[in-house]
């Protein structure tokens, strides 16, 4: 039995037509830590039961294909009840179906946390429950206060924006894996500022496109300067929906690799989830023209969007990056150890290359390399550096630890 200290006792819901698969649901669902699990067989019958409950229900399963009100009818009906709950959409069904009921239900209001494909498992409701109770999953730097958007676009103009660098290894020998871009504003008078005070802005006011290939060009400087010290290492880049939606912006990105005399194997792109399953047309363009240059495709901060397996496969990722609320301090919790244990899992049935991102600690460090992960970031191995910082913690770096053969 798994602890999970973070979460408070539930009620919960299943709507499932299938007598087998309700009861798997319900035991599912008391495994994952709900107090009570009410059952219903349709959607008439949930709406029914729903009115004679004391003590509202806080998760919902719901099934899509049933006979009679079907789910896309019940979830239009909680929708407009503006009903408290949250929603995971249970369903055996084709992915694009699956998608347009849960853009459907958000449409309505209704707050879906994510999709479990049948049969439902712990493995598979836990992580998608966690979600429900916010603060576990959403990070602290989404929480930063926003800079104006003048002053951003003054900031753009006087150059303030760099990258910083943050070191990956390799777990099996230590071996550096390469570095993430990450930006930051060197403000005159506030200091170093973080992503999450202006990337939003940017990306509201479109100025975020222009500002990532300023951030890419420092990053080839970087990998240059890098290259001329002995260190022939890949660089990573975070991009947003709007450079995405450019369908033109792996031939640039190719041009700027190459003009510099490198090649796309020695970058990657990452994106969340969300990022990539938003306008997916042009997303899957984009990232399928990036991946057939060379390019690396990371899925960045995954656990935390809502995407299931099915989605994942369509986009040909070859890296997946656990985000670190899963990782920093997974020693302690057995349940954090159960989500990192299927992720890592995951990305081998993928052919993914696994990154743990937030390992502060050896013993973070430790259980991730238990888990089998391949690539570990975080501050244990390196914060993000300036990059001019890059090599001499390398050299600290190899020194520890002298397997890390440079020749890898
Ligand atoms: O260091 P950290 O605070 O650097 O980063 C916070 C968040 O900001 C991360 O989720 C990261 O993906 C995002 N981020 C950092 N640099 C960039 C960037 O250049 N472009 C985009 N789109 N996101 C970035
Ligand atoms: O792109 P992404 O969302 O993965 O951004 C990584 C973010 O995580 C950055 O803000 C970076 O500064 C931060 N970060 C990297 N390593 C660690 C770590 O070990 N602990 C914590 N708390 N944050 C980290
Ligand atoms: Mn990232």
């Amino acid at each position: 039995m798994v602890s999970r200290p973070d979460m408070p006792p539930f009620q919960a819901m299943i709507l499932e037509d299938h007598e087998f698969q309700r009861k798997i649901g319900a035991h599912v669902l008391k495994l994952c830590g709900a107090e009570a699990v009410h059952e219903a067989a349709h959607g008439a019958e949930a709406i029914a039961l729903l009115e004679t409950l004391k003590e509202p229900i806080d998760i919902m399963v719901c099934d899509l294909n049933m006979p009679g009100m079907d789910g896309l009818e019940f979830l239009r009906h909680i929708g407009l009840r503006q009903s408290g709950f949250s929603v995971i959409l249970a369903s055996g069904m084709d992915a694009s179906i699956i998608r347009a009921a849960e853009m459907m239900a958000r449409s309505y209001g209704v707050r879906i946390i994510g999709i479990a494909e049948k049969p439902l498992s712990e493995g598979k409701l836990l992580p998608l429950i966690l979600r429900h109770f916010g603060q576990s999953i959403v990070s602290p730097r989404q929480q930063t206060k926003p800079m104006p958007v003048n002053e951003i676009q003054d900031a753009i103009a006087r150059l303030e924006f760099e990258p910083f660098f943050q070191p990956k290894v390799y777990m099996h020998n230590c071996a550096l894996a390469g570095v993430e871009a990450l930006m930051r504003w060197r403000h005159p008078t506030l200091g170093l500022i973080p992503p999450g005070a202006f990337i939003p802005v940017m990306e509201s006011a479109n100025l975020i496109s222009d500002v990532t290939f300023m951030l890419f060009e420092k990053a080839l400087e970087g990998a240059l300067e890098w290259r001329a010290a002995g260190i022939d290492t890949s660089v990573a880049i975070n991009l947003s929906v709007d450079s995405l939606v450019d369908t033109s912006l792996p031939d640039k990105l190719s041009k700027m690799v190459t003009d510099a005399g490198l090649h796309p194997e020695s970058f990657t792109v990452e994106v969340t989830e969300t990022v990539a399953m938003t306008d997916l047309g042009h997303s899957l363009e984009t990232l399928a023209r990036l991946r057939m240059k060379g390019f690396g495709l990371s899925i960045d901060d995954y656990g935390t969007g809502f995407s299931s397996m099915q989605q994942l496969t369509r986009v040909p990722f070859s890296e997946l990056k656990i985000d670190q609320v899963f990782v920093t301090g997974a020693a302690r919790q057995d349940v954090l150890q159960a989500l990192l244990g299927t992720s890592v899992t995951m990305a081998k049935r993928l052919k993914l290359k696994s990154v743990a991102e937030g390992v502060e600690t050896e013993q973070d460090w430790q259980t991730v390399a238990r888990l089998g992960c391949d690539v570990a970031q975080g501050f244990f191995i390196g914060k993000p550096m300036p990059h001019g910082d890059v090599v001499g913690w390398y050299e600290d770096w190899t020194g520890h630890h002298k397997s890390a053969a440079s020749s890898d």
